[in-house]
């Protein structure tokens, strides 16, 4: 029998983060925590690309366009997406769930979903490093476990 785990290393490693720019106040939180999580896990600051978008909707494209470049080992994906009086929010969610996942069944390059969808400013806020963690976090976390992962499979 061989057990395959992802070790939790990041050195050597190159990773791209897609960050949304619609709520950047608690979207930059998201980006402080995972570059804090990257670089704690051996990572160096040449290793990691940071481009922001617009809004969640548009992390879809970066995020395949990155994919496609085959220089990353894993992608973080960070946003926030908080209902309105509308039901917006629910296609944007939607649709960047979507792509996202679409990435990952491709299953060439990992990508990690450090995107918050609160029905609330307070249930946002408590997953951007207070009451519930920091999401950006986790996914980074979970991208250094994916690329070590993507390796052991090769
Ligand atoms: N984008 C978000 O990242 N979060 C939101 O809560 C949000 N809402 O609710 O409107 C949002 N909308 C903008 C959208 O992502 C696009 O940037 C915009 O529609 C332009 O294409």
């Amino acid at each position: 029998m061989r057990i395959l785990e992802g070790h939790l290393s990041a050195e050597g490693k190159h990773f791209g983060i897609v960050v949304s720019r619609f709520n950047e106040f608690l979207t930059k939180n998201l980006l402080d925590g995972a570059l804090d999580c990257l670089k704690r896990h051996g990572a160096s600051d040449e290793s990691i690309d940071v481009v922001w978008v617009p809004g969640s909707f548009e992390i879809g494209f970066a995020a395949r366009k990155m994919a496609s470049l085959k220089k990353y080992h894993a992608l973080i994906c960070l946003g926030v997406i908080i209902r309105g009086a509308t039901p917006h929010f629910e296609y944007v969610a939607g649709q960047v769930t979507r792509i996202l996942g679409q990435i990952n069944s491709e299953g060439i390059v990992p990508v990690t979903y450090g995107i918050i969808i609160a029905d609330s400013l307070e249930q946002a806020t408590e997953r951007v490093g207070t009451k519930m963690g920091n999401k950006g976090w986790n996914a980074a976390l979970s991208a250094i476990e994916m690329a070590n992962i993507n390796d052991l499979l090769k």
